[in-house]
């Protein structure tokens, strides 16, 4: 799907853009019921904590599955999905690599939002805006059930963060929120918000779990020897476009391009 000019331009403007509709009701459908099934086999992790950093919450929970790439050929193969690297590279450029992916899961009730934060304080980009997340709402993203929040027009400074005691390892910071936007967004839609914008999601207040999916992508211009060599190592960081491009090959061991739609007729065959 190639973002429109329009798109890009908010992107770049405003440091965030939400496309309804990015995934269809098929490919929707299949990512809901794999991350089910991640669930149910309990890899995500409960990272909320009482305060303190460090004691696992037994009232509150916010799911957490980093990387997910190596539990489900699904998520896997999303990021080579045509549309999604048409739209990424026009956001970003031409040679982009796949950084990070990772579940969000926020169960009805006892779901837990993650603090404001800047991506960029984890990754440190050189230009915030050369690096994206990709976070797709796997149900209907909407306020009671704690959607995204993020700061337009906020990416080029990097505020200062601290430890985030509600969790057991997220950062945090403290934007002036009367400034922050809130996107709700249908189930299949995407929120594209680069490196440098502040975001947060909020409690679950509803009866029904919330999910979402994240990837982070950036441009070849802003990696550096060691993100390809030591610290990439629990974390394949495929390159998706570009001269060393291989389709996963490379990253995987096995050509991953092109395995998108037969993985979505797979999970819905289930
Ligand atoms: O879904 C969430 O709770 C947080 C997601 C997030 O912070 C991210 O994708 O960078």
């Amino acid at each position: 799907m190639k973002l429109t000019p329009e798109l890009i331009a908010t992107f770049r403007r405003q440091g965030y853009v939400a496309v309804p509709g990015f995934f269809n009701a098929a490919e929707t459908a299949a990512l809901q019921a794999d991350i089910s099934r991640l669930k149910r086999n309990n890899f995500l992790r409960n990272v909320a904590t009482d305060g303190d950093g460090k004691t696992t919450s037994g009232s509150k929970q916010n799911l957490q599955l980093c990387p997910a790439n190596f539990y489900s050929t699904l998520i896997r193969s999303l990021p080579f999905a045509p549309k999604v690297i048409d739209a990424v590279t026009g956001l970003l450029g031409e040679e982009i690599t796949l950084h990070l992916d990772q579940i969000f899961l926020k169960p009805g009730k006892t779901g837990m939002g993650t603090a404001w934060h800047q991506d960029n304080a984890y990754f440190k980009i050189p230009q915030p805006l050369r690096g994206t997340a990709m976070w797709i709402a796997i149900h209907d993203a909407t306020i009671a059930n704690g959607t995204m929040r993020v700061v337009p027009n906020a990416y080029n400074s990097l505020l200062p963060h601290e430890r985030d005691g509600n969790s057991d390892h997220h950062i945090r910071c403290f934007p002036d929120e009367s400034k922050a936007d809130t996107v709700e967004l249908k189930a299949g839609s995407v929120l594209f918000f680069c490196y440098g914008t502040p975001h947060c999601t909020g409690d679950n207040t509803t009866d029904t779990e919330r999910a979402g999916l994240a990837y982070h992508f950036l441009c070849e211009d802003q990696t550096n020897e060691q993100f390809y060599t030591t610290e990439r190592i629990g974390n394949p960081r495929p390159r998706l476009t570009g001269p060393k491009a291989t389709g996963g090959f490379e990253e995987y061991g096995a050509t991953i391009a092109g395995t998108w739609d037969g993985e979505v007729a797979r999970a819905n065959r289930q």
